[in-house]
């Protein structure tokens, strides 16, 4: 099995930004709002020879106000409980917030290796809080820009120096590509989860809840498929929303990759 490195933080500090310059590509969407990010999103990367899982999560509220939000925060939870390494980003140009202290605290009694990346220091005039990421206990954190590529070869080495020696690679058998595409809210989430068995990805009554284009590893019968899950997709004159249009935009794209397609109504 390849390690886990888990990406978590609070909404807006670039945690996708971050996951797509370690993946090498444009695979979560970027947005200028924060809550863009919802379910867990995996995808393989390597540094130097050395693969691993990379998780893009949405962003921990501690202080839910809406259903949707604790949903998404216990699916960053879960993350990181399956987590080998966790990857906590900040947004560096702000000064951390109660949020970001509170998570560093529990984050530092996880028993598990956590590096920071201190966010958004495209330029090395910004790097003048270091002070402030010591005082809060953190001894191994590097400062970049996920925008600029900013000190991520630093930021990788670091990963793998926590990869352990080698893990038995656990060479998939070729698995089976089952994109799941109908209109919004016809339940592709919830039949999704009914057939992994648990509570994958967020299932929400709000029409557009799922963004990114989520691979589910799925066992059957000693098979092995992928039912990946997607936004739904609505006539584009009805579409005027940046995100929903990217959203579709990339469950389009995941129909290319795939083997079987499930058009659910
Ligand atoms: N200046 C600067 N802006 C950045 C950097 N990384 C991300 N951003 C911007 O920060 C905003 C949020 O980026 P995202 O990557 O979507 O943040 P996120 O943490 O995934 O957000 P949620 O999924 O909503 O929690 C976007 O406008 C990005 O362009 C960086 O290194 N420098
Ligand atoms: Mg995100």
């Amino acid at each position: 099995m390849k390690s886990i490195v888990a990406i978590v933080g609070r909404p807006n500090v670039g945690k996708s930004s971050l996951f797509n310059r370690i993946v090498g590509w444009r695979k979560a969407i970027v947005n200028d709002a924060p809550g863009v990010t919802r379910d867990r999103h995996y995808s393989v990367a390597d540094w130097c020879g050395r693969e691993f899982i990379v998780v893009d999560t949405g962003g921990i509220d501690f202080a839910p106000e809406i259903d949707l939000e604790s949903k998404v925060t216990k699916q960053s939870l879960e993350a990181i409980s399956e987590a080998d390494i966790v990857l906590c980003v900040f947004d560096g140009q702000v000064e951390p917030t109660s949020h970001d202290i509170e998570l560093t605290r529990k984050l530092n009694k996880i028993g598990k290796p956590v590096i920071y990346a201190i966010n958004k220091i495209d330029e090395a005039v910004h790097e003048g809080r270091k002070d402030c990421y010591y005082e809060l206990g953190m001894d191994d954190f590097v400062m970049c820009s996920s925008e600029h590529g900013r000190n991520f070869d630093e930021l990788l080495d670091k990963i793998i120096g926590y990869l352990p020696d080698e893990k038995e690679e656990n060479k998939n058998k070729e698995a089976l590509y089952v994109t799941v595409v109908g209109r919004p809210n016809v339940g592709k989430s919830t039949l999704i989860n009914r057939l992994a068995g648990n509570e994958r990805v967020i299932a929400h009554e709000m029409p557009g809840t799922t963004r990114d284009s989520i691979d589910v590893d799925i066992e059957f019968e000693g098979a092995h498929y992928v039912f990946v899950d997607t936004a739904g997709i609505r006539k584009s004159f009805k579409v005027h929303e940046r995100v929903e249009k990217i959203s579709a935009m990339k469950a389009l794209r995941t129909v290319d990759r795939s083997e079987i397609i499930c058009f659910l109504i």
